[in-house]
Parts: C-alpha cells; structure tokens; sequence
C-alpha cells in the first residue's frame, strides 16, 4: 500500500490502534501486522517529516539484534557503520576507551534514527500495513473498558474516532497517551538541572571515536552520525534561546572545550539543526492501564546523556509486540500480564546508567559552594578510576552498548 492509499482506507477500527510512528510505532505495526493482527498507525506528522527528523544515532547491540532476528536491518547493515571507542577528555588528562574490547565485548551501530525510522515504513507500507498520517490522535476514551477509542483530528481539521481492542500509546512525552491516563498512574520526574545544546553540523566527524571533554566551561560532546554529519553537543545555561548564538562562536567554543589546542581543532561545517535539551527524566508507572500500553517515550523519558532513548523504544515494542500477539492470536494474556515490569526493569536499568552519566559529565548546577567541591572531587575520583580499573571499564562497557 502507498502512502497516499492507506490516507484515503476509510475502515476506522482495528485490533490495536497504535499511535506514533516513532521506531516503538512502527516497529510495534511491523511485528503485529506480521502475526496476521489488524492493526492501524495514527500518526501526527507527514512522512516527508518523519523521513527527515534527526535525532538518535547509536543503536545498542541488543537492538541490532532485535531487528536482525525480524529481518529489518538490511540496511542498517549495509549504510551503518560499527562504532566501539569513546574518548574522555578532561583537565586531568585524556584517555580512550575501546569499549568494543571489554564488558561483554559490544559495540554501537551508528545509524540515524530518520533512516530507521524510513526503512521500518518502507517495510511496514510495502506488506501492506495500515497508517495514517496528518493523523493526531487527542484522547484515548474508555481504556478501562473492553473496547476503547481515541477521537482524533484527520489532515482535514475534522474529528473523528476509532475502536480498537488495544490502544498502543507509542506517542511520545506530549502524545494523547499520556495526557488519557488515569489520575492513578504514577509519574516519577526528575530534572536532572543541565541543559544541552544539541547541534547537527554538516561537517565529517572530527575523530573516530565519541568524546566527551569535561570543561570548566561545562561539558561538550562530539559523536558521529553520518561520514558527512556530526553532532555536538554543549552544555548551556537554563533558558538558553537555541537560535542566538552565531556559528563561529558555538564553534570556537567547541574548539575550546574539546581543547584543540592539544588535540587539533574540530572540522567545522555549516548547523543545519539546532535545539535546547533540558536533561529531564520522566517515568510512568505502570505501563498498562487496561487496554492502554505505553512504550517508548510515552513510557519513559531519558536524557540523552548515555543515548537509550531509541534503544528502550525498539526493546520495548518488540516486548509488546510478543505480548499483544500472544493475547490476541493465541488467546494467552500471561506476558501481557507482565509487560509492564519486565519493561520497567530494563527502563529503570537504563534510567540508573544515564544518572551516573550526567553526574560524570557535568559539574553541580549552581554557585561553587563546599558541596560542589565535593561533587567535583568524587566526579575526578570516578573518572580516574574509569582510566585506571579494567574492572570499572568493563562495567561501563556492558552498561554504554548494553540496554
Ligand atoms: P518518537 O520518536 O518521538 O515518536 C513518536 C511519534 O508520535 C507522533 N505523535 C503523535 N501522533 C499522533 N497523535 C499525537 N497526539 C502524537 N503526538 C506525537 C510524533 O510525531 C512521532 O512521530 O518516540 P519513540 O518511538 O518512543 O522513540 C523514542 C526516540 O525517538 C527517542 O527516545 C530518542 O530519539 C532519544 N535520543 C537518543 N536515543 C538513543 O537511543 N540514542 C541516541 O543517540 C539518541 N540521541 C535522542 C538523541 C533524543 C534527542 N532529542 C530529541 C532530545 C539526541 C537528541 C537530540
């Protein structure tokens, strides 16, 4: 089915209605469309929007593998490349971490998440799979019922609903899920009171490793996407307006962070994308309320600090996808049953390594006072421990590809 057909199907019910065709969306649509379950996408933006919106990159090693055993990783294997050093750069010194060589011996798939997100479409359209795009769902109704709905806005500006036996909330943070759930569901929120800067430059990565240099400017980050793309990032001041900096300052600021002076300066090239990331972390519990189930964002939000966003949302539809299907094609509700803990497990495993992340990387917000002396002084004795332990390194390891 094309693109402009699956607007124009008129049938309004399905099995499972998922809404977002984020990677938990449309993974989720691939795995149920194929186990033979009706199933529909609600989504909000155009495909062009999809196929376009930069974001992560780095995909876990467990992720790989999810995608390899449903055979949706051609390309990613043919385009990504395999990526498995990071480099710490500090006033203590530099070191480098081939991580690919330690823990349990993983590395990351670098891999932007737009083309994921194309190929699992791609995938998605050409079995035949229904979607709907310009689609924003504004409510889930009834989900404590045995069939719910969710009203939505179509790409005319009219409303209307659909029925479903599951309503799969894959719509991120400030999707319809969330905003449905009952006053019973439980928010665990933590702003973690840094902020990043996120760039996207048209310029070849600068080295073949991911570095982190640790500043008394504040933090700054270098990763690869792409031979031709980069991202950046730097920390910044709350309130921070992303458009107001010129490109030769961000730049030189850049340089001045990952200490050119030492290592070379960075390849500049032109920002093609910039954006302000407050690190916050927001986790609902439970996943489940009657026939509403989060995944991905909508079920947890993770700073991108240790970059599990895109990696907890393929995991999770991939956990909901067995669950739903089991439910709905063999009559067997037990892992639906269980969904929500063993999601959650993997969520707060996740939550934990991102925590130590930000507090690694980033001095205590606020004045210097006796506390951020001591926040400073731990945050030395760790990293030197990360240089120096072979037992610490493999820790990381394990924890940084792992999810
Ligand atoms: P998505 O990808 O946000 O998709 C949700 C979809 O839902 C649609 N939508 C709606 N549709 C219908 N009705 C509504 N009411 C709707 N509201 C929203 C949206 O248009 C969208 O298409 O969520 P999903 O699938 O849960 O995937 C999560 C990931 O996108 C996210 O966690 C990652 O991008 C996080 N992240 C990273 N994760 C990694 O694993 N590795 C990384 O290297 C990494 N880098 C990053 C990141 C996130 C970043 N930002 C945006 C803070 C770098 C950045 C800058």
């Amino acid at each position: 089915m094309t693109e402009s057909q699956n607007t124009r199907t008129a049938r309004n019910t399905a099995d499972v209605v998922i809404l977002g065709a984020g990677p938990a969306g449309l993974l989720l649509a691939n795995l149920l469309h194929r186990e033979g379950i009706d199933c529909a996408v609600l989504e909000r933006a155009t495909p062009l929007h999809l196929r376009t919106r930069a974001r992560a990159g780095f995909l876990a090693a467990n992720t790989v593998r999810i995608l390899d055993r449903h055979g949706l990783s051609g390309n990613l294997h043919r385009h990504g490349r395999l990526h498995g050093s990071c480099e710490f750069r500090t006033d203590d010194g530099h070191f480098r971490l081939d991580y690919a060589g330690l823990g349990r011996g993983e590395q990351h798939t670098v891999y932007p998440q737009q083309d994921l997100v194309a190929d699992l479409l791609d995938q998605y359209l050409e079995a035949g799979g229904r979607i709907r795009f310009e689609t924003e769902a504004l409510e889930v109704h009834d989900a404590d019922g045995p069939r719910p709905a969710v009203t939505v806005r179509g790409p005319d500006g009219a409303t209307g609903r659909w029925s479903a036996r599951y309503v799969a909330g894959c719509d991120g943070r400030h999707g319809a899920a969330r905003r449905s759930l009952p006053s019973t569901a439980r928010h665990h929120r933590r702003d973690h009171g840094v902020s990043w800067l996120g760039l996207l430059a048209e310029a070849p990565p600068s080295l073949d490793a991911t570095a982190y240099a640790l500043h008394g400017r504040g933090f700054a980050g270098h990763m690869a996407r792409t031979p031709r793309i980069t991202r950046y990032y730097l920390q910044c001041a709350r309130g921070t307006r992303a458009g107001e900096p010129p490109e030769e300052r961000l730049w030189d600021e850049l340089d001045t962070r990952m200490r050119a002076t030492d290592h070379g300066p960075l390849h500049r090239g032109r920002i093609v994308q910039r954006a302000v990331v407050d690190l916050e972390s927001d986790v609902v519990e439970p996943l489940r309320h009657g026939s509403l189930l989060l995944a991905g964002d909508a079920a947890a939000l993770i700073s991108p600090a240790a970059a599990k966003g895109a990696n907890l949302a393929v995991l999770q539809a991939d956990l909901l996808a067995r669950a739903l299907a089991d439910d709905l094609a063999r009559g067997d509700g037990r892992a639906l049953e269980r969904y929500s803990a063993e999601a959650l497990a993997r969520i707060w495993r996740a939550q934990e390594f991102s925590h130590w992340m930000i507090r690694l990387l980033h001095a205590r917000p606020g004045p210097p006072d006796g506390e951020s002396f001591f926040h400073e002084s731990i945050r030395r004795a760790r990293i030197a421990s990360l240089r120096a332990s072979r037992t610490h390194q493999d820790w990381f390891a394990e924890n940084y590809v792992g999810i």
